[in-house]
C-alpha cells in the first residue's frame, strides 16, 4: 500500500468538507489517536471569524470492507435514537446522539483517494473522553449509558442492519482464525509464544460456550454495541455525565453478554490495555459492581434469566477473543490494529490474557455482583 502523506490528507479532509456543504476560510486539524482501525481527525473550521470543531475520519476499509453498509447502518440507528430521545421529551438532543454530515445527494460519506472513505460529524462541545477512569461512579454512569443505549435499540428491527464485519464475535471462528494463523505462521512468530498457544488451546470449550447457547436459542441475539470500550462513551467535561454513546461502526445483531463483558475488559481492568507489566494487571471489584450496577439498572429488566447468567461468562471470553484476535494480528504482521511500537500486538494479548486469569480467580464474586443486581 501507498503511505498518504500529511498534505493528501490534509486535502482530502478540505474536499470532504466542501462536499458536506462546510464552506470554510482556514481549518486546523487535530489527530485523535485513541482507536486502533480508523484515522480520526478533530478539524476547527473558521469562518467569518468564528471557529465550529468536527469530527472527521478516514475509514479503515481494509477492516471494513462495505463502508458504504456501514454508513447506512449508522444512518439507520442514530435516526432510531432520536427518535427515542424526542419520545422520552430530552433537552439537548444534539448532545445525545451522533449527527453525520451528509452531501447534496443525502450520502454520508464522500470518497477520497488511495479507497480512503470519509465521514464527518459535528463535535459534541464542552465534551471528553477518558481512556481510564478511577472514578466508580463514572463507572455507574458508564454502565448506565451503555445500558440505556441497549434499551434504546431493544424495539430495533434486527433484520435492517447488515453485518458490517460478518462474524465479528463469533468466538468459535475467532478461536479457529487464531488457529489457522498459528499453523500458517506467516512472519516466523509462532516460536516464542508457545505459553501464549497454550492458554487457547487448554480454553477451547469456554470460548466456545456463549456462541453454543445462542445457536441453541437459549440466549437472544440482540441489536448490540460490540466495541464498548469506555471511551466510545462521551462525558460532559464539567459535570461527567454521560452523554452519548460514540462509535456506532460495529452496531449490529451480537450478544448483550459480550457488550457488557468487553467494557467491563477495558473500564474495569487495572491498567492499560496494552500494559506490560503484568503484575498490575488485574480486574478491580468495585469498579466492576459500579458499571454492572449502572448496565443492568438500565437494562436488566428486558433480558432472561438465562442472559443474565451470561453476563460473567461475557466479560471473560470476549476479553480472551480479544486476546485471540491481538495474537493473531501479531502472528499474521500487524495488518489490522494500529502498533505504536513492535510487539504492540503480542503485549496486548499478553494483558488480555493476564486479565482473563485474574477474572478466573474472581469469577465466584463477579457472578454473585451480577446476582445482586439482576
Ligand atoms: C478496536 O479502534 P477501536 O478502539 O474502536 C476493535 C475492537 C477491539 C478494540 C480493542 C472494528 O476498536 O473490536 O475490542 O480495538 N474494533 C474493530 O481496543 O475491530
Ligand atoms: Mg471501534
Amino acid at each position: 500500500m501507498q503511505t498518504i502523506t500529511e498534505k493528501e490528507t490534509l486535502d482530502e479532509i478540505r474536499h470532504t468538507l466542501k462536499c458536506f456543504g462546510l464552506p470554510h476560510e482556514e481549518i486546523s486539524v487535530e489527530l485523535i489517536e485513541n482507536g486502533h482501525i480508523n484515522s480520526t481527525y478533530k478539524v476547527h473550521i473558521i469562518r467569518n471569524g468564528i471557529e465550529k470543531p468536527y469530527i472527521v475520519q478516514a475509514v479503515n476499509t481494509y477492516v471494513f470492507k462495505n463502508p458504504v453498509d456501514m454508513m447506512d447502518n449508522i444512518g439507520k440507528v442514530t435516526a432510531h435514537i432520536k427518535k427515542k430521545l424526542i419520545e422520552r421529551g430530552e433537552q439537548n438532543i444534539e448532545r445525545k446522539v451522533l449527527h453525520f454530515c451528509s452531501t447534496n445527494e443525502g450520502f454520508y460519506y464522500v470518497h477520497g483517494s488511495q479507497n480512503r472513505f470519509w465521514r464527518a460529524y459535528a463535535f459534541v462541545e464542552n465534551s471528553k473522553t477518558y481512556d481510564k477512569v478511577e472514578n466508580p461512579q463514572l463507572l455507574f454512569n458508564a454502565g448506565r449509558a451503555f445500558g440505556e443505549f441497549q434499551m434504546m435499540l431493544s424495539d430495533f428491527p434486527m433484520n435492517q442492519l447488515r453485518d458490517t464485519i460478518p462474524d465479528f464475535h463469533n468466538t468459535k471462528k475467532r478461536m479457529a482464525a487464531f488457529f489457522d494463523s498459528v499453523y500458517n505462521d506467516f512472519c516466523g512468530r509462532v516460536k516464542d509464544i508457545q505459553p501464549e498457544i497454550q492458554f487457547f488451546k487448554d480454553r477451547i470449550d469456554v470460548a466456545e460456550k456463549l456462541i453454543n447457547l445462542q445457536e441453541k436459542g437459549v440466549i437472544p441475539l440482540r441489536v448490540t454495541h460490540n466495541d464498548t470500550k469506555y471511551n466510545n462513551i462521551l462525558m460532559d467535561s464539567e459535570t461527567n455525565e454521560a452523554l452519548c454513546v460514540i462509535d456506532l461502526d460495529t452496531v449490529m445483531p451480537g450478544l448483550a453478554a459480550y457488550d457488557f463483558g468487553d467494557a467491563i475488559r477495558f473500564a474495569a481492568s487495572t491498567a492499560a490495555e496494552d500494559e506490560t507489566d503484568l503484575s498490575k494487571v488485574s480486574i478491580n471489584l468495585e469498579y466492576f459492581e459500579a458499571f454492572t450496577k449502572g448496565f443492568i439498572g438500565a437494562c436488566g429488566r428486558f433480558f432472561t434469566p438465562a442472559e443474565i447468567d451470561t453476563m460473567a461468562w461475557g466479560a471473560r471470553i470476549i476479553t480472551m477473543e480479544l486476546a485471540s484476535r491481538f495474537l493473531s494480528d501479531y502472528i499474521n504482521g500487524d495488518k489490522y490494529f494500529r502498533i505504536h511500537r513492535p510487539g504492540q500486538n503480542l503485549d496486548r494479548a499478553r494483558c488480555q490474557i493476564q486479565l482473563v486469569f485474574d477474572m478466573e480467580q474472581k469469577f465466584d464474586k463477579m457472578c454473585a455482583i451480577v446476582d445482586k443486581y439482576r
